[in-house]
C-alpha cells in the first residue's frame, strides 16, 4: 500500500528545473560539541564544503592488502554476467561491482571498520547502516565519465530515501591524479537541491548505472551552482589509501580516463538508522536490493580497525 508522506524534495515530476533550499542539516550535530575521530575544524570543513578528504587514512601496507582484494574480486567477476556487475558502455570492461559489503569476507569486514564507521556516525549523529556499496573501476584508456549528479536525488526519487542524512565514503585504491578521471565536487552545492525536469523511465537503473540521463541537473542550474562556488570545481586527488567522505547531496561527477592508469575506489554509503528507505517518491517499484538495501537492515557495530588479511 502506498504511504502518504509529504515529499520534501520533489524531482522528476515532469516540470521545469528548480533550485530549492536544503531542509536538513549537513552535519547532524554541532561541530564544537561532537565527539568522534573528526576534529571541530574537520567537522566545520565538511559542513561548509559538503565533503572532506582524509589523506592516507590507510597506510601503504594496508593499501597493498586492499589492492590484492580488489584484484581478486575483479577476477572473480570478470566473466560473471549478473545485474550487480556493471560494464562500461560499449565495452566488456567492468565499471562497477555492487553489494560488496555482503561478500561474507574482506569487504564486509572493511565496511564495518571502525576507522570509517565512527566518522560516518559522527557526521550523521546516529547509528548507521549501509544503503549501497560498490567498487568503481575506471580502467585506463577507456574509463567513461560519470555525469554531474546529486546521489540523493536518485536515492530519494528511485529508492525512497526520505531525508538528507547519508554520507558516502570512497576509499581511494589507486593514486588519483588530475588526469585519470578523479571525482570532481562543487563545494557548497550540498546546500541546494536541484529538482530535475523529466520523468524516470521504467527500469531506469539498467541504463543509468552505465550512463545517467534521468535526474541530472540542467545546464543553467549547474552553472548557477558553480558560480555560487566562485567557479571552484574541486578534485579528489591524492595518494592511494586516502578516503573521501561526501554528503549525499553534494553535486559531483567525473571525466573519462584516457590516461594509462586505472582509477579504482571502494564506495560505501552510510545512512542514518533514522533515515531508512521508504517507498520510492517516484511512485514506481523500488530498485533491486543490490542497489538499495532495505531487507534485514541492522545498525553496524563498528568492527576492529585492523584489516582482515586473507590467509
Ligand atoms: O544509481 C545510483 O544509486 C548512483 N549511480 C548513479 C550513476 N547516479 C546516482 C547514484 O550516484
Ligand atoms: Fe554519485
Amino acid at each position: 500500500m502506498r504511504q502518504t508522506v509529504t515529499d520534501k524534495y520533489p524531482s522528476r515530476t515532469g516540470s521545469e528545473a528548480e533550485i530549492m533550499d536544503r531542509k536538513d542539516p549537513v552535519v547532524h550535530q554541532e561541530p564544537e560539541q561532537s565527539s568522534g575521530p573528526l576534529s571541530t575544524d574537520e567537522m566545520k570543513s565538511f559542513q561548509k564544503n559538503g565533503y572532506l578528504l582524509k589523506k592516507q587514512l590507510f597506510n601503504e601496507e594496508e593499501v597493498t592488502i586492499l589492492r590484492k582484494e580488489l584484484d581478486q574480486i575483479m577476477k572473480a567477476n570478470e566473466s560473471r554476467d549478473a545485474d550487480d556487475v556493471i560494464k562500461e558502455p560499449g565495452s566488456n570492461e567492468i565499471r562497477s561491482i555492487f553489494e560488496i559489503h555482503k561478500d561474507g569476507g574482506f569487504f564486509q569486514a572493511l565496511s564495518k571498520n571502525e576507522r570509517i564507521v565512527k566518522i560516518a556516525e559522527q557526521l550523521l549523529a546516529d547509528q548507521v547502516y549501509i544503503t549501497q556499496s560498490r567498487i568503481n573501476f575506471k580502467p585506463g584508456f577507456k574509463g567513461k565519465e560519470f555525469y554531474w549528479h546529486s546521489d540523493f536525488e536518485t536515492w530519494h526519487v528511485e529508492d525512497g530515501m526520505p531525508d538528507m542524512r547519508a554520507v558516502s565514503c570512497s576509499i581511494v585504491l589507486t593514486d588519483n591524479y588530475e588526469f585519470n578521471g578523479p571525482l570532481m565536487l562543487i563545494p557548497g552545492s550540498q546546500n541546494w537541491y536541484v529538482s530535475c525536469p523529466g520523468k524516470t523511465p521504467e527500469g531506469n537503473y539498467k541504463e543509468s548505472l552505465k550512463k545517467q540521463e534521468s535526474g541530472v541537473p540542467d545546464n543553467d542550474s549547474m552553472r548557477w551552482l558553480v558560480d555560487e562556488a566562485d567557479g571552484d570545481i574541486d578534485r579528489a586527488t591524492g595518494p592511494a589509501g586516502s578516503v573521501l567522505f561526501f554528503d549525499c547531496n553534494t553535486m559531483h561527477g567525473s571525466a573519462g580516463n584516457i590516461s594509462p592508469y586505472a582509477r579504482s575506489n571502494v564506495f560505501f554509503v552510510y545512512n542514518s538508522f533514522k533515515n531508512k528507505l521508504q517507498q520510492p517518491f517516484s511512485g514506481m517499484d523500488p530498485r533491486p536490493e543490490f542497489l538499495a538495501n532495505r531487507e534485514n537492515v541492522e545498525p553496524i557495530k563498528p568492527g576492529r580497525d585492523q584489516l582482515a588479511r586473507r590467509k
